[in-house]
């Protein structure tokens, strides 16, 4: 295995100027020949050029229209005795692959009779030999030639030219793109699809038109990813001015594809899941996905395709930001301004489950990696929404306006490049040089070189006599994989000081964000009246655990009365961790572990008359398993399932006439509209419908899980239907064995919904070790396809990675499943089976019989002769 280091950058030997691309499409055998013009670089000594190809035929090689002289090295295509100078020269390749026998999904490939292409981060090779690197940027033009009757449309990026008959049924496209583009951002789709389309008007009076291309039967469920596009392209004119650049801008969906969607220049193609929505098939939370993945791959048409990467250790260049951006996108949406809070705290939630354990375990590495021996592993939540943290961070320290001053000058500078992350936090800073951030750029930019996740420890004192109270804040960092010491961070650490009755005291714009930039600062604040409850890192002002060792009765204060929404929702939180840890922690079987004092705070937030119901939901919805794992040195994790299990029995039970009150209030919403609040109300329905259905597993009452099954029929939307379904089967009900056949005979032919029923029962809470058992029945059910990312993702992942009371088995049961399962989708998908080998990264902290059971299933794995080289690299350092 060779590791890729980013110290190593060199600049290309020759760029490539434009490439005519002709395919003649046919799934057995594609043909396909790539007409380049190229020219040596003239600021890098002369040597050989030498071309990325994987699995292609060659058939044939033209300098300047004559055959030449090649050899294969390493699997790539060296050309030695070309032209000498700095003239430019033609070089045309002709080889084949062979689409219908690609199971990686990366190059081109075909998906249900329709061909697709997926380039980043390096499957472009897999198509003809090239540069296929990203700072090689050209001029593409493509002809696709495909039988006309089974591929009657022919998409490539740019502008379509031409198109026209062939002899034999068969037909032609000839598409021109108008920007010059890295190779990862190439794009086709040859197949049987329709669109729907929309003409828009954009702020500078031109004309656009969008389409979104499905399969024939999906049509009725694409007008919220076309609304979601239109409310994209508004978006970042209004807020960075960035207008959209093409006469004509595509999505194609396919159901066949190894992550959510991607940014292929004016050509986007889109999982399945991220484009089809109707109220009848789809769920507020997939509404909500696909408003931000439309928006972010929409977004990535200036942040990484006109301005992109230099190479793959800058990908949070482009995915960061544009991660940042999308998050930005939603929440300005939002027309409440609780809706955007709650926005906030789902994203922070996300980065707290996993990127902190990726931060924490074998594949830590900063936001800008280091090295890498298999880039596609290195599409992480530490990438991405570690990354958008930074970015966030950049604006808390410039402002709004400072922000979008900077994205100003990042494009006038680098329109058109291929940059480094170093680029755009100089742009940044440049653009506000009397901010903290250009007054500290270098500790700032630790942020991308340093992994792991710091912790700020703050300290409050408060002198009465001298009316003064002191909070020192200072950090630390563990170390991680390669990096023992870590230098201090810049954190910016926005707060508040509550008086004991939770009123905001008035405090100067410079104390309320501190910018911690040593190992530790004091910070004092003057004329207080009495002791403080401090609010500290308002909004999650940074990506750190914040230690603070605040007291039952200020985190019950800053729960009713922080005017910082997210720290009110932290509140709570705390005090169910506390809880938790604590009953983790005691000896013997687990008993009652919630107070009175907890349960009447939890009773006051659902009883609240002002803050709304999305709100509700994410306050009673405790911390999940992982996330208390997280927090312990030694993970036994049956005994934090079974805590939280209690934790979530005990709420139900105490609150039981609560959540009778809050089901009646929140169940009707009218006509479905998947906005924010209706979907808040809708959520609080839910939890309360599952919390009474767990209670009354404990009481025997029928009447409950007779009115979930009720619902589960005459629900007028997905969203009430599954969490009625879902009601009934985390609660394991009998009602569920009815149910769930019949959900199924409902939506037989709806590949989205399939996907959820299957996940539901996979991820579903364990009664003595049924869910293994389970997990292998559905896994041999006629609608189960291990080939499809999404169904294997369905089964696979939602028991493996997303239900650890089921899977860490004492018999070590899951842990087998688990290897068998990462070895045998190794063999047609590494990609996707080196992201199912990360659900055993923490295997370090589990206790005694788990841990050393899950290392021998890792062992197992990595004894593999014939592994890839993704599988490899995350089992290699798992064990590491
Ligand atoms: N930029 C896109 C990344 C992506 C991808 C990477 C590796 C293999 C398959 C892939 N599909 C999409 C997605 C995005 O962040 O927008
Ligand atoms: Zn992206």
């Amino acid at each position: 295995t060779t590791v890729v280091r980013r110290e190593d950058y060199a600049p290309p030997a020759y760029w490539i100027d434009t490439v005519e691309l002709t395919f003649d499409l046919d799934p057995a055998k594609t043909r396909v020949l790539n007409r380049m013009t190229l020219r040596r670089n003239a600021a890098v000594a002369a040597q050989p050029l030498r071309l990325d190809g994987e699995e292609l035929n060659l058939a044939r090689v033209l300098v300047n229209g004559a055959g030449c002289s090649f050899k294969m090295d390493a699997g790539q295509l060296v050309l030695d005795n070309l032209p000498e100078g700095n003239e430019p020269f033609t070089l045309e390749i002709f080889t084949t692959c062979a689409p219908e026998k690609n199971s990686q999904l990366m190059g081109l490939y075909v998906s249900q009779g329709t061909f697709f292409t997926q380039c980043e981060a390096e499957g472009f090779r897999r198509i003809t030999y090239f540069l296929d690197r990203p700072d090689v940027m050209a001029s593409y033009t493509v002809t696709l030639r495909a039988d006309k009757a089974r591929y009657p449309v022919l998409l490539s990026n740019g502008n379509l030219e031409e198109e026209g008959p062939l002899p034999d049924g068969r037909h032609f496209a000839k598409w021109v793109d108008p920007h010059r583009k890295p190779s990862y951002l190439f794009a086709l789709v040859a197949g049987n699809l329709v669109a729907r389309e929309q003409r828009i008007v954009s702020r500078s009076g031109k004309e656009h038109l969008l389409q979104v291309f499905v399969r024939r039967g999906d049509m009725d469920k694409t007008e919220h990813a076309m609304q979601s596009l239109i409310a994209s392209v508004a978006w970042d004119e209004a807020r960075f001015g960035l207008p959209l650049d093409l006469e004509r801008f595509m999505i194609v969906a396919t159901s066949d594809f190894n992550m959510g969607a991607m940014e292929n220049k004016g050509l986007n193609i889109f999982n399945t899941k991220y484009v089809l929505a109707n109220s009848a098939t789809a769920t507020d939370t997939d509404f909500a996905n696909i408003e931000s993945v439309v928006g972010h791959e929409y977004f990535h048409n200036w942040t990484g395709n006109r301005v992109t990467c230099r190479d793959w250790f800058q990908l949070s260049l482009k995915e960061g930001l544009t991660v940042f951006r999308d998050q930005e996108f939603s929440m300005d949406l939002c027309a409440e301004p609780s809706a955007r809070a709650v926005k906030r705290i789902e994203d922070v939630r996300v980065l707290r489950t996993a990127q902190f354990p990726e931060d924490a375990g074998p594949m830590a590495h900063p936001v800008r990696p280091d090295s890498y021996v298999e880039i596609n592993n290195f599409y992480t939540v530490t990438v991405y929404e570690k990354g958008a943290e930074v970015v966030r961070m950049m604006q808390t320290l410039v402002g709004r306006e400072g922000f979008a001053r900077g994205m100003k000058l990042y494009f006038e500078r680098h329109d058109g490049q291929a940059v480094t992350c170093d680029d755009f936090a100089q742009a940044i800073a440049d653009a506000n040089p009397d901010s903290a951030l250009a007054r500290q750029l270098e500790v700032f930019k630790r942020w991308y070189s340093q992994a792991g996740t710091p912790r700020v420890r703050a300290e409050g004192r408060y002198d009465a006599e001298a009316r003064r109270y002191t909070l020192t804040l200072s950090q630390h960092c563990a170390p991680t994989p390669g990096q023992a010491v870590k230098q201090p961070f810049l954190i910016p650490v926005a707060l508040g000081l509550l008086d004991a009755q939770g009123r905001e005291l008035p405090l100067p714009e410079s104390q309320r964000l501190v910018v911690l930039a040593d190992a530790s600062a004091t910070v004092v604040f003057d004329d207080i009246d009495s002791e403080p409850v401090p609010s500290l890192l308002r909004g999650f002002s940074a990506p750190v655990v914040l230690e603070y060792a605040d007291s039952d009765a200020q985190l019950l204060t800053l729960l009713a009365h922080d005017s910082d929404p997210f720290n009110r929702w932290e509140a709570g939180q705390r005090l169910a961790l506390r809880r938790a840890l604590a009953a983790v922690r005691a000896d013997g079987p687990v008993a009652q572990p919630l107070d009175a004092a907890f349960i009447d705070a939890m009773r006051a937030v659902l009883r609240h008359d002002t803050l709304d119901a999305a709100f509700k939901e994410l306050t009673l919805t405790l911390p999940s398993e992982t996330y208390i794992s997280e927090q312990l040195e030694v993970v036994d994790p049956q005994r934090v399932h079974a805590v939280r299990e209690a934790m979530r029995e005990q709420l139900a039970q105490a609150l039981h006439a609560d959540w009778a009150w809050a089901y009646e209030q929140h169940r009707d919403n009218g006509a479905y509209r998947p906005d924010p609040l209706s979907a808040g109300r809708r959520a609080l329905a839910g939890m309360a419908l599952t919390m009474l259905c767990l209670d009354a597993r404990q009481s025997g009452d029928a009447v409950w899980p007779g009115k979930a099954y009720q619902r589960f029929k005459d629900a007028g939307n997905m969203t009430d239907r599954f969490n009625a379904l879902s009601a009934l089967v985390v609660s394991g009900h009998a009602l569920a064995r009815e149910a769930l056949p019949r959900f199924h005979a409902m939506f037989r032919d709806e590949a989205l919904v399939l996907d959820k029923w299957f996940a539901l029962q996979a991820g579903a809470p364990d009664r003595g070790g049924n869910i293994l058992p389970a997990v292998r029945q559905l896994m041999a059910h006629p609608d189960f396809q291990l080939r499809n990312p999404n169904r294997a993702r369905s089964v696979i992942f939602s028991y493996c990675n997303a239900n650890p009371g089921a899977f860490h088995r004492a018999d070590a049961a899951g842990y087998v499943f688990w290897s068998d399962r990462v070895l045998e989708i190794d063999r047609f998908n590494p990609q996707v089976a080196a992201r199912l080998a990360r659900a055993l990264d923490r295997w370090k902290k589990l206790a005694e019989p788990y841990r050393s059971a899950a290392r021998e299933a890792i062992a197992r794995v990595a004894a593999q002769a014939e592994l890839s080289n993704d599988v490899r690299e995350v089992v290699t350092r798992a064990l590491s």
